[in-house]
Order: structure tokens, then C-alpha cells, then sequence
């Protein structure tokens, strides 16, 4: 763990009780932990732009019925084996299923992996968490 800096910043009134606010419904214990997050947010996007290697989850709902989907879905998975590092797959109900699929690599590529995914026809909803490992050449970021 690195050692801890210590910041002073001018922010108007109106702005930080919001910040506040916000961040005590978030459940953030104190306004340096709220800043924190805030910041290691802006540094994974950060590298997710300009870094060199990512992590993340892609959460794909479906309906398993729609089998060029299912079929498309699992050969895209395969062409990227080399970023999939596993994907979750959950039963939602009778028709719908939930697959996370987690990766990490050179960010062109799970980028790429990704647009893959969405041009998938016919899922009803992906998202993508974008995550780091925090070991780019380039930052110090640390998690604890
Ligand atoms: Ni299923």
C-alpha cells in the first residue's frame, strides 16, 4: 500500500454539500473515501483510453431461445480466448439468462471484444464494468 498524501482543495459551498449528500446516500463512510473513489473512477478511465492493459466484466441478458444469438455469442468468446478470462452464466427464468464474462488484456482488444458483443443481434441489454488491475507502467494506482 502507498503511503498516503495529504490534499487541501477550494470547492464552492453549494457544490461540495451536494457532493456530500450524495455520497453519504452512497454509503461512503467519510469525504476523503467519496473523493478517493471519485478519483480511482477518472484514473481506470484514464487507462481504459490511454493504457495499456484493463480488466472488466460484460454483462450480456438474453433470451437463450434466439439460437444464432446464443451460437454468435459463444464463437465470438472463443475468437477472443486469449482476453476471456471466464464468463459466468446464470438462468434468469424460463426464458432469459444472465452471462458475465470477465476480461482482461490489451485494451484495443477487450474494446474490440466488446463492439463484438454489441453487434450482436437481438440482446436485451449489455453493460460494461470497466475495472483495472493497476499495474500500467504508467500509475500507482492501488487498491486495497
Ligand atoms: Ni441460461
Amino acid at each position: 500500500m502507498s503511503c498516503l498524501t495529504r490534499i487541501s482543495i477550494s470547492i464552492e459551498d453549494d457544490i461540495i454539500r451536494r457532493f456530500d449528500t450524495i455520497s453519504e446516500q452512497q454509503g461512503l463512510p467519510t469525504r476523503s473515501e467519496a473523493i478517493k473513489q471519485l478519483i480511482s473512477s477518472a484514473l481506470v478511465q484514464y487507462e481504459w483510453e490511454c493504457g495499456d492493459i484493463v480488466a472488466g466484466v460484460i454483462t450480456i441478458i438474453y433470451d437463450h431461445h434466439k439460437t444464432p444469438l446464443v451460437q454468435r455469442l459463444l464463437e465470438t468468446q472463443h475468437n477472443f480466448n486469449d482476453i476471456v478470462i471466464c464468463s459466468q452464466h446464470a438462468h434468469l427464468d424460463h426464458n432469459n439468462c444472465m452471462e458475465n464474462i470477465i476480461v482482461k488484456g490489451e485494451v484495443e482488444k477487450v474494446k474490440n471484444f466488446h463492439k463484438m458483443i454489441l453487434a450482436i443481434k437481438g440482446m436485451k441489454h449489455t453493460a460494461l464494468s470497466m475495472s483495472t488491475t493497476g499495474s500500467n507502467k504508467d500509475n500507482n494506482l492501488q487498491t486495497d
